[in-house]
Order: structure tokens, then C-alpha cells, then sequence
């Protein structure tokens, strides 16, 4: 318990040590700066568009799937009460007494219902990541909602509610994209989408957040998520070698330069095409110069909008890698609720999609081989998929 950063944040400065991640996959690399590109965002037109506009959406959101494998959807259906509600009561229960979250802390993978800090194996990482988490099943409700906190007072009712609606919003998608694939109405109904897992990400406000992450970057391990990132950024997609996604304005800029010269005292800052040197001599002299080619907050990232769900397609689909920052100024709670196949489910390439100019790729598997590879790898997307690849 007394691991969960949320618990002691607020007494410590600088960053612990175990939270400095190599300068390679630090988040406030100037060379990692995102292009101003942004995911596309798409209007569902309220959940039952028909006709013209459903093709035009079709086409939109198998677009966006192949292009980004990622996506925003506003206009989905899920009114915006309910999605602030649970918003509400997920930061409610990280804001809760230590006593009271006690008994969902465990380090035991096998515990359903848990609060976890960093990936869960804290005891065996170099690194530990500046975030806590809460996860449970919400498929099937009547079997889990037993095991949800009852604190916050309304957490069972709304989390039941929303993520029903979810669930429906990404099944909809679903079909979407089998449509769009041709591969027939319903492909990803049943087996291929049984479960629905939900993570809430915690992130406190951290010291440093240009040393530490609070996700690293990673590809979803299952079939498509959805997730409902509140009004603070830190969500970063990774396209064409480059984080994507919104980046300081030059005011923006201007504040950090200030806290830099305050803090630091010595900064060599690049935004765009400008390159600023500061020198401020006293008292850092003589510090390791390339340490501090980091901006104090690293860039945003994917634009949070009021009513917007964010959809990722998981890697029985496609690899979308993305990564979570930390800020030093706001908590930050993100929920990930993601649709994924049964343990025992066989996954296939859809037999319609495979030709002589489209061959197979990945040989057949069990979702419950997949992903036991993938915890095995932790999620490296450099060598995740190469025990499926077939030899052509
Ligand atoms: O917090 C976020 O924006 C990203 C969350 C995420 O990538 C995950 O839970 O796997």
C-alpha cells in the first residue's frame, strides 16, 4: 500500500530515482517533440446514423483504424452526465483515505478485483511508473459488479451504467469496421469481443515529468478500447517514427521557460524552428549539460474534448503504440475499458480477407497464448508478434 505513489507524492521532491527512466525513452526529449498532426475525430450522429451518412462513417472509421489505429468518436450516444459521473466517482475512490483503499492493493496477478501501482510487478521492474491503477471485469455484470469498491456511494451505479454503454459504443465500431472490411455485419460479435476489462489510470502530479513516464509505450494486447481520458491531456500516439498530437502554444512555451530559469538555471530549449539559449550561470554550473535538454512538462498530446471517447484498436486488429505522460501541475485519470476475446477464443485472419496478393501473416492462436506471450515480453512491440509469424 504504501507503494501507490498516490500515497506519498505529495511529501516527495525530486523524483525518486527508481521513477528516471534511461534517457532514451524519457518523454521530454526534444527530438520527440510531436508534429502538430492530431488523431481524427469522428461524429457517430448519435449512435444510428443510416443511409449515406452510416457509409460515410464506415468509411471514416476504418480509415482512421488502418491509418492512426487510433480515433476520437463524439455524438456516440452516451450522454456527457453520465460520462462525467463516472469520471467523478473514479478520481473520488484515488482521493479516498489510504485505510479505504487498502483492501484492494495486492500484488497477486490472479486477484480480480485490484488497486495496482505501476504494472503490478513493482518487486521485479528497474523502472516503476509514475501511475496507480484500479482494474476489474465488467462483462458479465451480474458475475463482477460484487466485487466493485461500494466507495464511492455511487461507484457500482454509474461504472455498471457506462460501461454497458460502453461496451455498446465499441461493439457499433466493431461492426463498423467488418462492414467496412466486408467481411459481414456482426464478424466481432460473441467470442471475439466477450470481455470487457477496465483500467483507471491514476496519475499524480509529478515532480518531473520529463524524466518519467506514466505508461510506456506499448500496443494494446486485445481487440479495440475505449477510453475516456477527462479534460487533462497526456495520451501521446506514436505514427510514422513521431509522437502525434497537440504541443505547447509559444505562451505555453514562455511558462515553461521561466520555471526552467528558475529551476534549472542553464537550458537549451528548441520549439519549432526557433532555438532559444538561456544562460543563467548560478548555481548549476558544472551539471551534466545533455541532462537537461528537457522541457519541464513534455508535450500534450491527444486533445481531450468534453464528450469525447477515445478509441484504440488493440493488436488482434492492428499495433496503435501510444504511451501516457505525467504533468507537474494536475492529477490526471484516465479509464480504459477494453474489449477483448475469451481466454479460449481461436484467433484467425477472416478467411475473406486472405488471397494471393493478401496472404496470411500470423499463423492461428489462442487469445490466452497471445497474451501470455505478451505479459512475457511486456509488451514490446519490437518482438511481441514473433512467435505468431509464419514463414513466407
Ligand atoms: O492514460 C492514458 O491516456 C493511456 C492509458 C493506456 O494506454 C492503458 O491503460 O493501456
Amino acid at each position: 500500500m504504501e507503494k501507490l505513489v498516490s500515497s506519498w507524492y505529495n511529501n516527495v521532491q525530486p523524483l525518486p530515482e527508481t521513477y528516471i527512466f534511461p534517457p532514451d525513452a524519457r518523454p521530454g526529449k526534444l527530438s520527440t517533440l510531436p508534429s502538430s498532426d492530431n488523431i481524427p475525430v469522428i461524429n457517430l450522429g448519435g449512435g444510428g446514423a443510416e443511409g449515406h451518412d452510416r457509409t460515410r462513417i464506415v468509411e471514416q472509421i476504418l480509415g482512421a483504424s488502418q491509418e492512426f489505429g487510433f480515433f476520437q468518436v463524439i455524438n456516440h450516444g452516451i450522454s456527457e452526465n453520465l460520462l462525467h459521473d463516472t469520471m467523478d466517482v473514479f478520481r473520488e475512490f484515488f482521493a479516498l483515505p489510504p485505510e479505504d483503499k487498502a483492501s484492494f492493493f495486492s500484488e497477486d496477478p490472479n486477484k480480480l478485483c485490484r488497486l495496482i501501482t505501476s504494472t503490478g510487478n513493482y518487486d521485479r521492474e528497474n523502472v516503476h511508473l509514475w501511475r496507480d491503477a484500479l482494474r476489474h471485469p465488467c462483462h458479465a455484470l451480474e458475475k463482477f459488479i460484487p466485487l466493485w469498491p461500494q466507495q464511492p456511494l455511487k461507484y457500482r451505479e454509474h461504472v455498471d451504467k457506462c460501461s454497458t454503454q460502453v461496451r455498446k459504443v465499441a461493439l457499433n465500431i466493431l461492426d463498423s469496421i467488418s462492414e467496412g472490411l466486408g467481411i459481414g455485419y456482426g464478424h466481432f460479435s460473441d467470442e471475439l469481443s466477450q470481455e470487457t476489462l477496465l483500467s483507471v489510470n491514476h496519475y499524480p502530479p509529478c515532480p518531473d515529468p520529463s524524466l518519467t513516464l506514466g505508461i510506456t509505450k506499448h500496443c494494446d494486447p486485445n481487440l479495440i478500447t475505449i477510453l475516456l481520458q477527462g479534460d487533462v491531456h497526456g495520451l501521446q500516439v506514436f505514427k510514422d517514427g513521431k509522437w502525434i498530437g497537440k504541443v505547447l502554444n509559444f505562451g505555453e512555451v514562455h511558462r515553461v521557460w521561466v520555471w526552467r530559469i528558475l529551476i534549472t538555471g542553464l537550458d537549451l530549449l528548441c520549439f519549432g524552428s526557433s532555438l532559444f539559449l538561456l544562460i543563467y550561470t548560478f548555481p548549476y554550473l558544472g551539471f551534466n549539460f545533455q541532462d537537461r535538454f528537457w522541457i519541464l512538462d513534455p508535450p500534450l498530446g491527444v486533445e481531450p474534448l468534453p464528450q469525447g471517447l477515445v478509441v484504440n484498436i488493440g493488436y488482434q486488429l492492428q499495433c496503435a503504440e501510444h504511451r501516457a505522460v505525467t504533468n507537474s501541475s494536475n492529477a490526471r485519470t484516465s479509464a480504459a475499458f477494453f474489449i477483448a476475446p475469451s481466454q479460449d477464443c481461436h484467433i484467425q485472419p477472416a478467411t475473406a480477407l486472405i488471397n494471393a496478393s493478401n496472404p496470411q501473416i500470423y499463423k492461428g492462436f489462442q487469445y490466452k497464448e497471445f497474451l501470455s506471450n505478451y505479459l512475457m515480453k511486456q509488451g514490446n512491440t519490437e518482438v511481441v508478434l514473433e512467435p505468431f509469424k509464419l514463414q513466407i
